[in-house]
This record gives C-alpha cells, sequence and structure tokens, in this order.
C-alpha cells in the first residue's frame, strides 16, 4: 500500500516524541536521538553574538544547541515579521552539524515579558498584568488576557511557518514554549477578570484527571486553589499557543519548569506560581495535551536534591528532558544520573564567550576549562548516542553518579546480573573501605545490549558486573572486555582487548576517553 502522505524525496520526517509502555523516545530522522545539548546565554541570540557562541561549542562538542528566539526581534513591530537572525542561525548551525532546540521568549521570561515587543509590554491596557490580592500590578503578564494569547499565539504561528519552509532538513529538533513560565510574588492574578474565572466551576477535563468531584476551585482544591488555578491557566494559554502552532508544523514542544525545593518548597509566588513545578504535573497533562514534556531546570547541585528531581519528571506520562543545569563542574557528573533516569537529552546552560557567568548557579568564567568535564561526558557518550538512545527506550541504560559519603553503589541491571561501582580506589587491586573521589566527579554508564552482553563507560569510577545468583558469581569470568567505539554508521570498530590488570580488578576508569563492550561467561 501507498503510504498515507508521501514525502519529497530528500526530506526528512519530522521530528516527533513516542512513548511505548511508559518509556520515550525523541525520534530525530526516524531514530532514537539523545540530545547532549548546550544552551547559550540569555542574549546570545543575534548574529554578533553568534561569533561568541561557536568558539564554546567547538570545546564542547554537543549533538544540539538551544538558542532564544526573542518575539521582539520577530516581531518587533505589530504585524511586521523578522527571521533573519532564525535563518542566520540555521545556516550556522548547518555548517557546524548541530541540531537546534529554539526557545520561544515570548508571554513569559522567567515571570515576566521581558522579551515580548514594545508594543506589547509597554501596553498594559491591552495586555494585562497580573495583580496581586492587595491590589498591586506585578510585571507578569497575566494568562487571562485574551488579547496577549492572541498576539503571543499570532507570532508563534508565523515563526513555525517560516520554520516548515526554512528546514526541511530538521536542523531544529524541538521547540521551547516560554521560558520557565510562572508568576514570582503573587500565588495568582486577583484582577477582576482573574476572579470572576476563579468563581466558575473547575473544567471537567481536571476534575476527570484528578479523579476529584465538581466545585468551585476553592471547593474542589481548598488551599492549593490558588496556585492550580494560576498553572491551569499557564498551561491553558501555552498549549492554544502550541496547538497552533503545531498545525503549521508539528515539531515537538515542551515547557521548562523553574524548580520549587524537593523537600522544602516554600510558598507559590516565591518560587514561580503557576509553572510547571512538581506539585502542579498532573494540572498541567490535562490542561497541556499538546505538550510533549515537562522539562526540570535543576540547579541544585546537592545529589538527593538532583536526583529527586530526575525522579520526580521522569515518568511513565512525561519524558525526561532536562532542559537546563548548572554549568559548574560538580554539576557535570549528573548527566549519567539523568541517562540512568532515561532521559531523552540534557544540557548545561550558559554555554558560549559571550563573558556572561551566572555564578553562583554556574560557574565563575566561562572557559576551555570548565567546560572540559562537561566536555568529556559528551566524548564519552556521543560515539554511542543513537545506541544509548535506542536502548532507552527498550529499558536497558542503567546510569548513576558519585553521592558523597558513599563509595559503594550496588544495583540491579537484568535481574540476572548487578552492578557494582566503586569510587575512589586505585586501579590496581584495594582492599578496605573505598575513600570515595576527592571531589564527586565519579559517574558510570552501563548499557545491556544483549543477555550477557554490555557498553559500558565511567568517570574515575571502577565498575563491576557481577552475576546475582552467588553460584553463579563463583564461576563468572569475561569472555571479553573490548575497548572500541561506534562509527557515524553505528558500526562496532575494535580498538584493542582488555585482560590482566586492565580487567583483574574491575573496570576502571579514570577521564580517559574509554568505551567498552563486555561480555560475561562462566566456565
Ligand atoms: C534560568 C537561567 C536563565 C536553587 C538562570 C534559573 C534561564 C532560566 N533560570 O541563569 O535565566 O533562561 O531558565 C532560575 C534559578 C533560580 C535559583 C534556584 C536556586
Amino acid at each position: 500500500a501507498a503510504p498515507a502522505r508521501a514525502r519529497p524525496a530528500g526530506e526528512a520526517p519530522i521530528p516527533k516524541v513516542v512513548t511505548e509502555q511508559g518509556r520515550h523516545a525523541l525520534l530525530v530522522d526516524g531514530k532514537p536521538f539523545l540530545v547532549l545539548g548546550a544552551q547559550v546565554n540569555n542574549s546570545s541570540n543575534w548574529p554578533a553574538a553568534l561569533e561568541h557562541v561557536w568558539p564554546a561549542i567547538e570545546v564542547l562538542k554537543p549533538n544540539t544547541v538551544m538558542v532564544p528566539v526573542a518575539w521582539e526581534q520577530v516581531e518587533p513591530e505589530e504585524g511586521h515579521f523578522d527571521f533573519s537572525f532564525v535563518d542566520t542561525l540555521l545556516a550556522q548551525a548547518r555548517e557546524r552539524d548541530v541540531r537546534l532546540i529554539l526557545l520561544w521568549f515570548a508571554t513569559w521570561k522567567n515571570n515576566g515579558p521581558n522579551y515580548a515587543p514594545a508594543w506589547v509590554k509597554l501596553d498594559n491596557a491591552r495586555f494585562p498584568r497580573v495583580v496581586t490580592a492587595d491590589g498591586r500590578t506585578l510585571n507578569s503578564l497575566s494568562p487571562h488576557g485574551q488579547a496577549t494569547l492572541e498576539a503571543d499565539r499570532k507570532a508563534f504561528v508565523r515563526l513555525m511557518r517560516h520554520l516548515r519552509q526554512a528546514d526541511p532538513q530538521r536542523t531544529v529538533i524541538m521547540v521551547q514554549l516560554q521560558n520557565e513560565p510562572g508568576t514570582y510574588g503573587s500565588v495568582r492574578d486577583f484582577s477582576p477578570l482573574a476572579q470572576r474565572e476563579f468563581e466558575r466551576p473547575v473544567p471537567e477535563t481536571l476534575l476527570r484527571r484528578l479523579g476529584r468531584q465538581p466545585g468551585t476551585w476553592r471547593e474542589v482544591f481548598g488551599a492549593d486553589a490558588d496556585e492550580f488555578f494560576h498553572a491551569w491557566h499557564i498551561a491553558r494559554y501555552i498549549d492554544q499557543v502550541a496547538e497552533a502552532g503545531k498545525a503549521e508544523y508539528p515539531l515537538p514542544m515542551y515547557i521548562n519548569a523553574a524548580l520549587r525545593g524537593p523537600f522544602n518548597p516554600g510558598q507559590p509566588g516565591q518560587y514561580a506560581s503557576g509553572g510547571p513545578t512538581d506539585n502542579v504535573l498532573d494540572v498541567y497533562k490535562a490542561a497541556a495535551p499538546h505538550i510533549d514534556l515537562l522539562a526540570p531546570d535543576i540547579y541544585m547541585p546537592e545529589y538527593l536534591h538532583y536526583t529527586t528531581v530526575l525522579d520526580r519528571y521522569s515518568r511513565p506520562d512525561n519524558p525526561l528532558f532536562v532542559a537546563e543545569t548548572g554549568n559548574r563542574g560538580e554539576y557535570a557528573r549528573y548527566f549519567f544520573s539523568a541517562l540512568g533516569h532515561q532521559a531523552i537529552g540534557w544540557s548545561p546552560f550558559g554555554i558560549d564567550y559571550t563573558r556572561y557567568s551566572n555564578w553562583p548557579l554556574g560557574a565563575k568564567a566561562m572557559n576551555p576549562e570548565t567546560l572540559e568535564p562537561f566536555a568529556l561526558n559528551y566524548r564519552l557518550v556521543a560515539p554511542a548516542a543513537r545506541v544509548i538512545a535506542q536502548a532507552s527506550f527498550e529499558g536497558r541504560v542503567h546510569g548513576t553518579a558519585e553521592q558523597p559519603g558513599e563509595p559503594v553503589q550496588r544495583f540491579p541491571l537484568d535481574g540476572r546480573w548487578n552492578a557494582v561501582v566503586t569510587y575512589g580506589v586505585p586501579q590496581f587491586w584495594f582492599q578496605g573501605q573505598p575513600p570515595g573521589n576527592p571531589e564527586p566527579v565519579g559517574a558510570a554508564l552501563i548499557v545491556q545490549l544483549g543477555p550477557d552482553e554490555f557498553l559500558v563507560t565511567g568517570i574515575h569510577a571502577r565498575v563491576e558486573i557481577v552475576a546475582a545468583d552467588p553460584a553463579v558469581a563463583a564461576r563468572q569470568i569475561y569472555a571479553y572486555v573490548d575497548e572500541g567505539t561506534y562509527d557515524a554508521d553505528g558500526r562496532w570498530r575494535f580498538h584493542r582487548r582488555w585482560n590482566g590488570d586492565q580487567t583483574d580488578y574491575g573496570l576502571n576508569f579514570s577521564d580517559a576517553t574509554q568505551l567498552l563492550r563486555v561480555k560475561l561467561a562462566t566456565y
């Protein structure tokens, strides 16, 4: 039978997010793709800034660069569109063979409309802002402004229409809608417009999703009513923008979250109220069916905080994508934790040489030394990225990062085999209590390739794979431990075989770029 909708020869399939059995993949060129990301700084969305972007990209070697496209730059005057920056960016990305994720900075860029055109952000009557309970007007646009929605949506539709015809190569693989939406300083809008809405019954879709009985927002949600209401309306607003954009060009679309603390969240308004924080993910899922995923921006260096956030955003109904993370060295190892949580991608923030630093969130200075631990991640994983993305879709990827004070980590692989990862021991032999690394820089990745075969890599870690059955463990040996890499067509290229000292005391990784194919056996 002929395909339902034939594509012109040479045109690549449109990227999409797929879910099977609660596991996810981002398909690029029709196959699972792992985003090895790099996000540029907030003001690097101009042609003159790009010359300071690429030198950092050449050091880090991501496969995807994340760049803002500001509403103010594409529609400086109402109805007059200018996509010249997008075209420049597309051409330069293609020259460097990287994909792009575009960030639509519009109604909300961290609470405020600073990236909206002057004709929007200076017209409070037409585009109303959030009003607090005590009557103050905040610099955060209200999700209840119909004219605001229409204007944002119209501009976004034009952007997607432009991309559809300017990018048959699918250089752009995903689009972020807004940036860390939500409101600081008030749980919601209390303007008369919003208040009327608040007194209406909770929408049926939301009741069904959460299994609640009908009533007003206050009746149904009690103390959470104000925040859930704001989240619902921001999510509905963004979903309508996404829906219209997808009607032009259905790229995957996501919303990123300014997180609240996983254990001590504080009050909505202290964190971005109405954004996709961990307590309102279900509200967003109900309100925004055109959004493929909700992505955490993780600026919490502490192990339990970081990994708890990964847990909460990696769900059968939500592919994990770490849209931003700090670019300080201590964050680098969490790339492996993200892979262990089935991430479709991960991206440090602030990757360019524009001489800006968001310290203390990130590093004090951006330079090749700062980039090195992140570059090591990508050197290790890039050749196997397609293999990993496919394996992740099938639940065969295990990744972990070093936790201070926990120098030994044990976890099951497939039921037959367990992993033991040890930090801070020498490569040759060792007895006693492992000390952990002087700084917690260690990480490990184990991808199951077959019943007894694994792809293994790591950073400052010793990895052992031990049979779960002690009788098997007593007789286990390596059939082989082969160091090599994958070529561009995904074929394994053998470099050398590890044996003797290199295998007698586990598989010891340093900061060398080493990828192993390990086959276990018993005698
Ligand atoms: C991020 C970035 C950029 C636990 C900060 C993080 C980016 C935005 N916001 O450089 O502005 O566009 O998404 C907010 C983190 C708040 C502090 C959390 C401390």
